[in-house]
């Protein structure tokens, strides 16, 4: 196994328990904005004139002036060239007014800029920032300053360039209460104890990070339970977020909920097409632009998983979205409804029910219907944000609506940011998916472009340096980057980001090769995700009614939610052919729905989304798809590893705090991806019967379970779903009976392996309520040097099993048969000091 990983998995822990949420300022620099300085050759004239004095140039101009100042005088600076002359900034009208001999563009689109440079090196130049509109003039002068910042050149530049797509959104899913849904990375920014907060510098901070990649609204509040936003005094309190925010172009809109003119507005129906409910809409909605009169919009989800909505009345979602978008529209508000629409009590036993079918079945009827300032916004995937889905057919199925497509920043089901995921790849794939529509070339990213629709990510921004987790920081930048300009390759917007991350710091020794080294990894991270959770189109194999995290293979099953796999003894996939299975696969137009129709033409990586198929059914490289689940899950997880490895070869290269902080997550994670690969190997393993022909499956050489260890005070249990444990059992050091007083427990082995020298891994359940303590000991004494440990992270769910599995590793434990290995447990609080398995590793070769 991997050197270090006992040295710094104490650290690690409380890393991922306690974020950095008590210390000082949550400011953009704790991101990609820190103008430490550059690597690059940068020229640049230093006097900043701005010709304008709006909201916005005022921003642009502080920026460029706060940016040049720390990039040329920052510590790390080691080749800048003052240029004489000036950064001029303005918008196109200012610039023209100023330089009447500059050919300044007369066709920059809405949003856009011009960056150009006259002069020369030597003489002195004149760089100058054109926007196209205020916001254009904002979005020039970040754009300048990651080029400034990422090492480019900027002597003699000649650039313009354009948002894609209008709709450019982040939504949040905070609650009044300050909690944040499927948010993992401290509490909300915006609210606390029902109120908007006092302190709102990390909004003002959060528009500005917004801001520099393009992002031009914000939602700020969940989709489910949104009626108290509407309140008089809620309203007022979102003045404030709409004024922190507004320096930065980034415009406030909120989710609401259909019910609200009777929740809180005291009418007795809530019917989009009652007379009393559309004047209280409008009457609402002429409250907030009174208040905000660049107020952005409403988000709305209906009639889904428990909302309330048009449903109730026998109205479509087209009524309810226009009774809503007839009151914004004087003010030039829009409405963002959700085609997450879909019945989570479906037949299990049904083999026609389908929830990927619902948005379809639902909102392609409704196709020109919608009022023009509706915009309709699809999830990218028919289910759930899954690691692999197919593309939503809905985004084909409306030709005559404006559309936005949702993506997940926030990693609900991709490892909820204590795994590295880099999903832009993944967006990637969906943007540039072609859905034929009409036969001819129609990739994703052009529909959603059409008609000002555009991008929404639900971001799930908190407290704990923003996404907590810095390298998950990467999606968000990609998101805001993507929606700018969707022909970027992932890989190009991983480098900036890379470059704007660790360029900030001193250490000559930074390497292009650690770039690229670190570029590499995020783009490993969402195969190697796949890979060890749920590839083939399994989707993430997760209990999906509980935390969305651990493995947890049979919660799809055998309930309403309709995330269904249909794995049995002889197959798994399930039929969505037109053919034979629920038909979902013609919801495509037809050369796309052609290709899915058949399991032969269907890609292998989503083949068990669209077909039930035998385990031994061939993929098209010849591997049967039992074969390819145990193999994908080893390679994964070996992956995994690897990340370790890879950043550890950056020590002493970057800035020792991200190194740090990094570091025990990468540890945590390859540690995790093994729960992971285990779960799912051992549960298709005993489900198919069919041996690995690499004789991994059911054999682990060198792991020693705790349940046939000679036990004293621990006891036996059986942890649910079997699959999260190594056998599907564990031990708990349970209260002793006559008193509530915790004792230890022990379990012991004898060791009957070679002698030498050896890594021991302890595989224990680290549940919230308590830091339970562990001791390694060998013939009675400490094992090495990291053998003591707490059980101190906060990881999800307070009973055992594959959400807070992980794993402790012990190194150079020198051993000879007949030792004894005792493990020592001491329950603290709630937490028993469970653990699954010890296994003896062959000693790591340190990476250095
Ligand atoms: O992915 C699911 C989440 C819910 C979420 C819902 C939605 C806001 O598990 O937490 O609710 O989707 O998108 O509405």
């Amino acid at each position: 196994m991997l050197r270090k990983i006992a040295f710094s998995l104490g650290l690690g822990l409380a890393v991922l328990s306690t974020g950095n949420s008590g210390a000082g300022a949550q400011t953009a620099d704790q991101a990609w904005l820190k103008y430490a300085g550059s690597h690059g050759r940068i020229y640049v004239p230093l006097k900043v004139r701005a010709l304008g004095s709006s909201l916005l140039e005022q921003s642009a101009t502080q920026e460029l002036r706060r940016g040049i100042n720390g990039i040329t005088s920052g510590s790390v600076t080691w080749r800048t060239s003052a240029v004489q002359g000036q950064t001029v900034i303005g918008t196109v009208e200012e610039v023209r007014e100023a330089f009447p001999d500059l050919k300044v563009p007369t066709d920059l689109g809405a949003d856009g800029y011009w960056l150009d440079w006259e002069g020369s090196i030597d003489s002195g130049a004149t760089l100058v920032v054109a926007g196209a509109d205020q916001r254009g003039v904002l979005y020039g002068a970040f754009a300048l300053l990651r080029l400034f910042a990422s090492g480019e050149n900027v002597a003699y530049l000649n650039l313009r360039s354009h948002p894609a797509m209008e709709v450019r959104w982040v939504d949040q899913w905070d609650n009044a209460d300050g909690s944040i849904e499927r948010g993992y990375a401290g509490r909300s920014i915006f609210f606390e104890g029902g109120k908007v907060r006092e302190d709102l510098k990390p909004v003002a901070e959060y528009a500005r990070l917004l801001a520099s990649v393009g992002i031009n609204g914000c939602n700020v509040n969940n989709v489910n339970n949104a009626a108290p936003f509407l309140n008089s005094e809620m309203i007022h309190g979102l003045t404030s977020v709409a004024d922190a925010m507004r320096p930065w172009g980034v415009r406030l809109a909120i989710s609401v909920d259909v019910a609200s003119p009777q929740k809180i507005g005291g009418l007795t129906t809530y019917d989009p097409l009652d007379p009393e409910v559309k004047a209280w809409w409008s009457e609402k909605v002429n409250e907030i632009y009174a208040l905000i009169p660049d107020f952005a919009g409403f988000t709305v989800k209906a009639d889904s998983e428990g909302q309330p909505g048009p449903a109730s009345y026998g109205r479509t979602p087209a009524d309810a979205a226009n009774t809503l978008a007839a009151a914004l529209a004087p003010h030039g508000g829009v409405v963002l409804y959700r085609a997450f629409v879909y019945n989570h009590h479906l037949d299990w036993n049904d083999p026609k029910a389908d929830r990927a079918r619902a948005a379809y079945d639902i909102f392609h009827p409704l196709d020109g219907k919608f009022a023009p300032n509706v915009i309709v916004q699809t999830k990218e995937g028919p289910i759930d944000f899954q690691v692999r889905e197919p593309v939503s057919p809905l985004f084909g199925g409306l030709t005559e609506t404006s559309q936005a497509m949702e993506l997940q920043i926030t990693q609900e089901y991709t490892g909820q940011q204590r795994h590295l995921v880099y999903l832009a790849p993944m967006w990637k794939q969906v943007l540039d998916f072609d859905m034929r529509v009409g036969g001819s070339a129609t990739p994703v990213k052009k529909i959603i472009a059409g008609k000002n629709g555009g991008m929404v990510g639900v971001s799930g921004v908190g407290r704990d340096a923003w996404l907590g987790s810095p390298l998950a920081m990467a999606n968000l930048f990609a998101f805001g980057r993507l929606a700018w300009d969707p022909s970027l390759a992932p890989e190009e917007i991983a480098s900036e980001w890379v470059r704007l991350t660790l360029l900030a710091y001193p250490d000559e020794r930074l390497r292009r090769d650690d770039i690229q080294r670190v570029v590499d990894m995020l783009m490993q991270s969402w195969p190697a995700y796949e890979d060890y959770t749920g590839p083939l189109g399994l989707q993430t194999l997760t209990d999906i009614t509980g935390s969305h995290y651990g493995p947890g293979i049979e919660g799809s099953e055998n309930n309403g939610w309709g995330q269904w796999h249909r794995a049995d003894h002889e197959g798994v996939g399930m039929d969505r052919s037109v053919a034979t299975g629920t038909g979902f696969a013609g919801q495509y137009p037809p050369e796309v729905a052609k290709i899915y129709e058949t399991a032969a033409t269907t890609p292998d990586d989503l083949l068990l989304f669209f077909h039930h198929v035998p385990y031994t059914y061939k993929l098209h490289d010849g591997k049967t798809v039992i074969q390819y689940l145990y193999d994908s899950h080893y390679a994964g997880a070996a992956q995994a590893a690897e990340f370790v490895r890879d950043w550890v070869s950056l020590k002493g290269h970057i800035d020792p705090a991200l190194y740090d902080n990094v570091l025990p997550r990468l540890e945590y994670q390859a540690g995790h991806a093994i729960v992971w690969r285990d779960a799912i190997v051992q549960y298709f393993f005993k489900l198919s019967g069919i041996p690995d022909d690499q004789d991994r499956a059911g054999h682990f050489p060198g792991r020693m379970e705790a349940e046939d260890a000679h036990l004293d005070g621990y006891q036996i249990i059986g942890v649910t779903p079997w699959e999260d444990a190594s056998g599907g059992k564990a031990v708990i050091c349970a209260p002793a009976a006559e008193s509530s007083a915790r004792r230890s427990c022990s379990a012991e082995w004898t060791y009957a392996g070679a002698s030498g020298g050896f890594d021991i891994a302890a595989q224990f359940f680290d549940l919230q309520g308590g830091s339970a303590k562990f001791a390694l000991k060998v013939n009675g004494q400490p094992a090495g040097q990291q053998s003591s440990w707490s059980a101190d992270a906060i990881l999800p769910t307070r009973r055992p099993h594959g959400d807070n599995s992980t794993r402790h590793i012990v190194e150079d434990v020198a051993l000879k048969p007949g030792d004894a290995i005792r493990l020592d447990g001491t329950p603290d609080a709630s937490d028993p000091a469970a653990f699954d398995y010890i296994e003896v590793l062959p000693a790591a070769t340190d990476p250095h």
